[in-house]
């Protein structure tokens, strides 16, 4: 395999506002990522994916615009990372469709997320939501990224994109796409919703008590945490104590990952305490963190022309590099001119 350069890809869905999941399980760790400084990254909107399932056109384009809002208020810099949204970029659909013929059926029809999002009614989901994760493996090829930092529940989507590159490299006989590792990594890789301990927290979960929105009041947030479900037993002294404890398994790693901290260390500080003295720590620990964040979003949400400009930057820097790759990928491929 030649050496590619250090490059972190990952993107996120403006199918709604953003969720205390988005931010601990991704959005946190982009921040991290780039001011590592030991990778380029790129970092992608992506509402091309957003339309899988129905999106109200003036919704779609708010909720892109807040959540390119959100990347820079959570600490992205627009001029260090190159931060655009997926429809601006046309190489990723281009791609993608070379991708469609790369993935085998087989492979699309194990992909639990489409399941889960399509539930009873698959005849009616549309063909779209069924090839995202070829779409997907496109956005990070694209870019010849070699890093994707995801939540948990991307790890399958990871490994279909390392499956399609594998499978392009060796078809043409090749050695082009990079097999691209996943990071997911820290304390809250998989947040949990607040009602339901074996449900992610999601964006778009019918309930609103489920999920802490970043765009959450300090009284929501409180409310939403203090009304959050546990169970009637007090924290325990080590972590194997919240084994069949999802939901205070749950707050536990919350804490430690608005901390930046560990479940080990926050078991240790809270061991023996009730859920009422660990539940007001919490929301103030969460308010302290998501309320500058949620004002600096309101504040940028203020001058929508400038995002719009920032993004259009963005998409520029994004297509210098996608455009070059895409075009090598037809050439082995055997497309003409
Ligand atoms: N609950 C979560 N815990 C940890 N990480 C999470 N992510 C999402 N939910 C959690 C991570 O956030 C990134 C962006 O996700 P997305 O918006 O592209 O799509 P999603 O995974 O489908 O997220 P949602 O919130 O559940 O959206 P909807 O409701 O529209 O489907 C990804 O890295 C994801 O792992």
């Amino acid at each position: 395999m030649p050496e590619f350069t250090p490059r972190v890809f990952s993107g996120i869905q403006p199918s709604g506002g953003l969720t205390l999941g988005n931010y601990l399980g991704a959005m946190k760790r982009f921040v991290e990522l780039q001011n590592a400084g030991t990778h380029e990254t790129v970092y992608c909107i992506v509402d091309l994916h957003a339309i899988t399932v129905w999106q109200d056109p003036a919704e779609l384009a708010k909720a892109t615009r807040e959540l390119c809002a959100g990347y820079i208020a959570s600490g992205i810099d627009p001029e260090q990372s190159v931060l655009f949204h997926q429809s601006k970029v046309a190489e990723h659909v281009q791609l993608a469709w070379i991708f469609n013929c790369v993935a085998r059926m087989g492979w699309m029809q194990r992909m639990t997320q489409f399941k889960d999002k399509a539930g009873k009614n698959a005849e009616n989901a549309s063909l779209g939501l069924f090839a995202y994760p070829a779409l997907m493996a496109a956005d990070i090829l694209v870019y010849h990224a070699t890093h994707v930092p995801v939540g948990e529940d991307q790890k399958q989507h990871l490994e279909l994109t390392r499956d399609i590159a594998v499978k392009f490299n060796h078809d043409f006989e090749v050695e082009f796409f990079p097999v691209t590792e996943s990071v997911i990594e820290g304390a809250a890789t998989r947040v949990m919703s607040l009602r339901d301990g074996s449900k992610k927290m999601s964006k778009s979960d019918q309930s609103d008590m489920s999920r802490i929105n970043m765009t959450d009041s300090a009284d929501a947030i409180a409310k939403k945490i203090r009304k959050a479900r546990t169970d009637p037993e007090p924290l325990p002294s080590d972590l194997a104590g919240l084994d069949g404890r999802p939901e205070a398994r749950n707050l536990v790693n919350i804490f430690a990952a608005l901390a930046d901290s560990a479940p080990e260390a926050v078991i240790k500080d809270y061991a023996g305490q009730q859920f009422s003295a660990f539940k007001p720590a919490l929301a103030d620990l969460a308010v302290s963190r998501l309320s500058p964040i949620s004002a600096e979003m309101a504040r940028l949400m203020e001058d929508p022309a400038e995002i719009d400009r920032i993004l259009d930057r963005g998409a520029e820097r994004a297509r210098a590099i996608a455009a070059p790759i895409l075009k090598r990928t037809y050439e082995i491929a055997g497309m003409v001119g």
